[in-house]
């Protein structure tokens, strides 16, 4: 008798085992995602891409958007820790200020993926993986551009604008960085005043408006970190009685369709793409890193450089 009950003690064990096992194999996946905030198109499109793709993977998202406020995503970040999410994601509004809340997730077994914008923790063991763009390198594009275009007259000094992006933000510091090296050499090409924007076309134009206000007829060329400022300035240009696109030439990055819209317009001359469609490849990477899979420390999204001449061809394949 006994050893039959011991039988069917293991048989009923090994059943619940089993059913306890493919139950855990088969829970949800949950992710824990601070956004920066919702400050530009490509925010907006950014945000919508992550939401489509974990929906579409069967990843519960616990989504959080910061309002551009670093302590907002490191709130967001403990709650997730807190909650005991299966991994963290986020897109860091500033460069520094993480290392304490990201030890903290390391020591509750929690991996974190950077998307979009970079940290510049020194202990790179903090994160497992940062997908996102080489802003440097967007920065030369842009850069190169105005080189190319300054070609036509090699005589003329121009004089350009810049519109930062938000201040200690990696895109900010990486376009700056890539678009000097890009003009360096180049005596005709002189960057005569730099101001943030914070990445938003309200903040553009104002700040467009005092560029205008201090230099007048002598800006030649204005070099926006984003789209969105680039929109912004714009109505500032047209305000001011100039045309944006003609007497100020303007380049810019990101690639949304505000852009396009504004190149067929004749308003902007180039964007340099900065791709916010990150939602696929962050799912994937996150069920990856979920499996035990290695995956790689840096994933560069792939870009183009998009002129005012192929706007209107290129602007019905935009997706965002
Ligand atoms: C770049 C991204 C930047 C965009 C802006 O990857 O972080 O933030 O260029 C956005 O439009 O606000």
């Amino acid at each position: 008798m006994t050893i039959r009950r011991t039988f069917l003690g293991a048989a009923v064990l090994a059943i619940f085992a089993t059913t306890a096992g493919s139950a855990l194999a088969n829970k949800p996946l949950v992710m824990g995602f601070s956004q920066v905030g919702a400050e530009s198109e490509w925010r907006t499109a950014n945000t919508r891409s992550i939401k489509e793709a974990a929906k579409k993977e069967g990843i519960i998202l616990k989504f959080a958007d910061a309002q551009q406020k670093q302590e907002n995503q490191v709130k967001a970040i403990r709650s997730f820790i807190a909650q005991r999410v299966d991994v963290i994601a986020f897109s860091p509004v500033v460069e520094s200020g993480w290392d304490t809340v990201l030890r903290e997730a390391r020591n509750a077994k929690i991996p974190v993926i950077l998307t979009d914008r970079a940290v510049n923790a020194a202990d790179k063991t903090l994160y497992t993986t940062f997908i996102g763009s080489d802003f440097v390198e967007e920065g030369r594009r842009a850069g190169r551009w105005l080189v190319e275009h300054a070609k036509k007259t090699p005589q003329r000094t121009l004089n350009i604008v810049e519109l930062q992006g938000t201040v200690g933000s990696a895109p900010a510091l990486d376009r700056q960085k890539g678009f000097a090296e890009a003009i360096a050499g180049h005596p005709n090409l002189k960057i005569v005043r730099s101001q943030t924007g914070d990445f938003t076309r309200a903040k553009g134009k104002e700040v467009m408006e005092a560029f205008l206000k201090a230099q007048g007829k002598n800006i030649n060329v204005l070099y926006a970190h984003n789209d969105d400022m680039a929109i912004g300035a714009i109505q500032a240009i047209e305000e001011a009685g100039l045309k944006p696109g003609k007497d100020i030439v303007i380049v810019s990055i990101d690639g949304v369709k505000g852009a396009f819209e504004a190149m067929m317009a004749g308003k902007l001359n180039v964007t340099v793409e900065c791709s916010p469609l990150l939602g696929p490849q962050l799912m994937k990477v996150a069920r990856d890193i979920k499996a035990g899979r290695p995956v790689p420390k840096r994933i560069v999204t792939e870009e183009g450089v998009f002129p005012a001449e192929v706007a209107a061809k290129e602007y019905p394949n935009r997706k965002y």
